[in-house]
């Protein structure tokens, strides 16, 4: 009997995954104006009057509310640049950043 050669073919699979987004986060305070708020949010991230306000009063309302998903380093960007533009305001609004689940 012909011996049989048989070769493996062993496929790797290489998964790479994808880098998690992390959201940017308004923090409520009971002094920064809700004017500025909406402010800053349209200009730090190009939202308009309407948008701004909604999330400025979820804010306002429950705490925290999630202003948007960034990569890793817009977000921090942002958050950073947005709680600076407060602080030269003399408001202790706070932008905060966390990883997406
Ligand atoms: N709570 C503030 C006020 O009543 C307004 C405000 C809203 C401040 C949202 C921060 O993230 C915030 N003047």
């Amino acid at each position: 009997m012909p011996e049989t050669v048989t070769t493996p073919r062993v496929q790797l699979e290489i998964k790479t995954e994808r880098p998690r987004l992390h959201k940017v986060m308004l923090v409520n305070d009971d002094f920064t104006p809700r004017e500025f708020v909406v402010a800053v949010l349209k200009a730090e991230f190009r939202m308009g009057k309407e948008k701004a306000n909604q999330v400025m009063m979820t804010a306002h309302q429950r705490g925290v509310c999630v202003v948007g998903v960034f990569t890793k380093d817009v977000a921090e960007t942002k958050a950073t640049s947005a709680t600076d533009a407060a602080r030269e305001n003399g408001y202790p609004l706070l932008f905060t950043t966390e990883p997406e689940e």
